[in-house]
């Protein structure tokens, strides 16, 4: 790895340029007994089999599952349908925690948390004055999880909560989140997880269209020394839930941040206010009306095990569906490849994704519970307690305490980690890492060379995960042991996994030619639909690009991409109306139908811009209404700009803030009224020149306009 460190690192300004290869280690080198795929020829060799016979590769990682029944077939494909180990029965939450209990491995660790250092719950100090430096963290064996996952599967039973029903969870990332989702797996329900950064209108959208009678919360997490106020959200949610002739019979608070004293809030079993057919409890108060006994329920292999909605091009987000036996499946083996995950050696994995994303759920909590190896979950932000300038060492100083074996995290942070300096991780002792992980969009080379060096020491593996929430997992990536790393590339395909760069024909293209990125063949952990919309997912997914010799359709991701003359992929990001804004997909209509809910703008567009951070950030294009601003007495100027802005926060989330906004007369439209996206996103990143055939524009002068109006 030296020599290929001494080929130019920081020279490098684009990914086209990115020619180095870093070899594959040996396990012993990093203290591995073994590697689970050691060389790039047995990489290929099995990945090879593995698409001969998929069914045959498939039900082999299956079998590492424990069931109920055993499937009467692996595969039932009428495209786009798939049903994966028919018949089979199985239980998630048996395949986490359950089965090591039974196995004996009752007392190893499942799950550490590590909140943000606070002291005691209930005595928080305002910010800026002394934190304590006091690590606050709680470890639970698999035996402790299986005893609270019960207790609180029979806490919802007690709600009312059936096998097939949708539970909805808006929770900051503490143990009882795991919990909460790992007790909805045990009781049959699913579990639709929302990011605790949403707004209450995400929690209201997605609880609808989930016909969600119960949601669990929390009153509030902590953010840097803040109190995130989640229970005041979903109270506002529920309230709009009713006046849309949705009621939630239940909400479940967990006693978390403790910021309200607790009896003013409310008692349990009192109605919230403006929705009182709707009953709050508080968690703790009714675990102790249960027992800890209680039974996984067998669920058939196609059962719905979670949905987790995500954005998509038009303004309502998609709900994401998963089911149990595939999905298990695909990210057991997936975690346990990408990984090296060997339960029983010691090993400690962190993902510093927060359980609301998919990154979360498969690996922050399933994946690793399934491989039996502990996993870390952080409450807090990596810069809280804060340094000067902003700048925080919380990570390092969290992996060098728990000595974290595998490190999994997004570029974004890691070019936020770089700008702080390479002093702060150098002041821990990293040396227990060996694998580092990142994923949720495309990472520039210096920032994947600045990760090897100062976190990986230059002597661990990057494993560059490409996939999305509907792939359930990781779809490329390298194998660490077996595949050498270009800076940028996520290189080759999963095992089973069958990626092709083709043209709008279905027609694979030749090296270096930029394409779409597809699948060809169904696998486990493929999405099972939209939930309740199944002309979105048919359309969405598998309309586009089809099987030139067959016709039978191919699931498009949306990506562009391309492979290298080595067969290595290199995803050049997402071709549709969503933007990833610091790794978190979200899609424009929802930011534009946030800025037109303000009485002062008739019309918005959004597009991403480059961001050295975010590496994309919003600019929206709005145009006002000038009538309200006349009868309000205000003109176009900054602070409506940040009244708009904040707008946004407000309806969507803080993560949908745009950087821009920017005023102007009106947006340039084709002449089928369509808004001319490519190039407002040309005039957001400041490209000088307009690549775009502006001839079909309704109103020419708009472009001058608009790039006139450039800050
Ligand atoms: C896991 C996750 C999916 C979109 C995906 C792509 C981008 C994710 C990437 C990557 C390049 C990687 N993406 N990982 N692009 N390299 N390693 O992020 O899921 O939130 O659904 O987003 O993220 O554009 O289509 P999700």
């Amino acid at each position: 790895m030296g020599s290929a460190m001494a080929s130019g690192a920081g020279a490098i300004s684009s990914t086209l340029q990115e020619h180095r290869v870093f070899p594959a280690v040996a396990a012993r080198e990093l203290g591995f007994d073994s590697w689970h795929v050691s060389s790039l020829a047995e990489y290929k060799r099995l990945h090879k089999r593995s698409l001969e016979d998929p069914e045959g590769f498939w039900s082999s990682e299956a079998r590492k599952l424990s069931w109920f029944a055993m499937w009467d077939r692996v595969l039932e494909w009428n495209a786009p349908d798939a049903k994966w180990f028919v018949g089979g029965k199985t239980n998630a939450c048996y395949n986490c925690v359950d089965r090591h209990v039974q196995a004996g491995y009752g007392d190893e660790v499942a799950l550490i948390w590590e909140g943000e250092p606070v002291g005691p719950r209930t005595s928080h100090v305002a910010p800026g004055s002394a934190y304590s430096k006091e690590p606050q963290v709680r470890t639970l064996t698999y035996r402790a999880l299986q005893q609270e996952v019960s207790r609180f599967a029979n806490v919802l039973k007690r709600l009312g909560v059936r096998k097939g029903d949708i539970v909805t969870i808006y929770m900051p990332m503490v143990p009882e989140l795991a919990i909460a989702m790992l007790a909805c797996a045990r009781i049959g329900a699913a579990h639709s997880v929302i990011f605790g950064g949403f707004a209450p209108h995400a929690i209201t959208e997605r609880a609808m269209d989930a016909h969600s009678k119960v949601i669990i919360t929390a009153d509030g997490g902590w953010r840097r020394g803040e109190v995130v106020k989640l229970q005041v959200n979903v109270e506002e949610a529920v309230r709009s839930l009713a006046n849309n002739g949705h009621i939630v019979n239940h909400v479940v608070v967990l006693r978390h941040t403790g910021h309200d004293a607790p009896s003013a809030r409310f008692a349990t079993g009192a109605g919230v206010e403006g929705a009182v057919a709707t009953k709050m409890h508080w968690w703790h108060e009714e675990l102790a009306r249960v027992s800890d006994a209680c039974p996984c329920e067998s669920m058939d292999s196609e059962d719905m095990l979670f949905l987790l909605y995500t954005s998509g091009s038009t303004g309502k987000p998609k709900g994401i569906v998963h089911t149990t036996g595939g999905y298990l499946t695909f990210v057991q083996t997936t975690c346990k490849l990408t990984f090296n995950m060997q339960p029983g050696t010691g090993q400690v994995f962190w993902c510093s994704a927060d359980i609301g994303w998919v990154t979360g759920h498969s690996y922050v909590l399933y994946g690793p519970l399934m491989n039996r190896v502990p996993t870390l979950l952080y409450e807090g932000a990596p810069n809280f307690p804060t340094m000067e300038g902003g700048k925080g060492d919380r990570f390092w100083e969290i992996i060098a305490r728990h000595k974290v074996t595998q490190f999994y995290t997004a570029p974004t942070a890691i070019r936020t980690f770089m700008k702080w300096g390479d002093d702060l991780p150098a002041r821990h002792d990293l040396s227990s890492l060996k694998i580092l992980g990142t994923v949720g969009e495309p990472i520039n080379p210096e920032a994947w060379i600045w990760y090897n060096q100062h976190i990986g020491g230059g002597r661990c593996p990057i494993v560059d995960t490409y996939w999305q929430t509907e792939t359930g997992g990781h779809i490329c990536t390298p194998l660490p042991g077996a595949t050498p790393t270009k800076p940028g590339s996520c290189t080759m395909p999963m095992l089973g996994i069958d990626a092709a760069v083709v043209n709008e024909a279905g027609e694979e293209l030749e090296a270096n030619k930029g394409g779409l990125f597809v699948i060809r063949k169904p696998w486990p952990g493929m999405l099972r639909g939209v939930y309740g919309n199944r002309e979105r997912f048919v359309s969405n997914y598998w309309g586009r690009v089809k099987d030139p010799a067959t016709g039978m359709p191919y699931y498009f991701s949306a990506d562009g991409a391309r492979r290298d003359e080595d067969g290595y992929f290199w995803v050049q990001g997402r071709i549709d109306d969503v933007i990833k804004v610091s790794g978190h997909l979200l899609g424009t209509m929802e930011v534009e139908s946030a800025l037109v809910s303000h009485p002062a703008v008739a019309e918005a567009a959004v597009v991403g811009m480059p961001h050295d951070i975010k590496g994309n950030a919003i600019c929206a294009f709005v145009t006002l209404r000038p009538n309200w601003l006349i009868a309000h007495k205000r003109a176009p100027d900054e602070a409506l700009k940040k009244e708009l802005a904040q707008h946004v926060a407000k309806e969507v989330g803080a993560l949908a803030r745009p950087d821009q906004v920017r005023f102007t007369e009106s947006l340039p439209k084709t002449r089928s009224g369509k808004i001319m996206r490519r190039l407002l996103r040309d005039i957001a990143a400041g490209v000088e020149k307009i690549t775009q055939d502006t001839t079909t524009l309704e109103d020419f002068s708009v472009v001058s306009r608009l790039r006139a109006d450039e800050e």
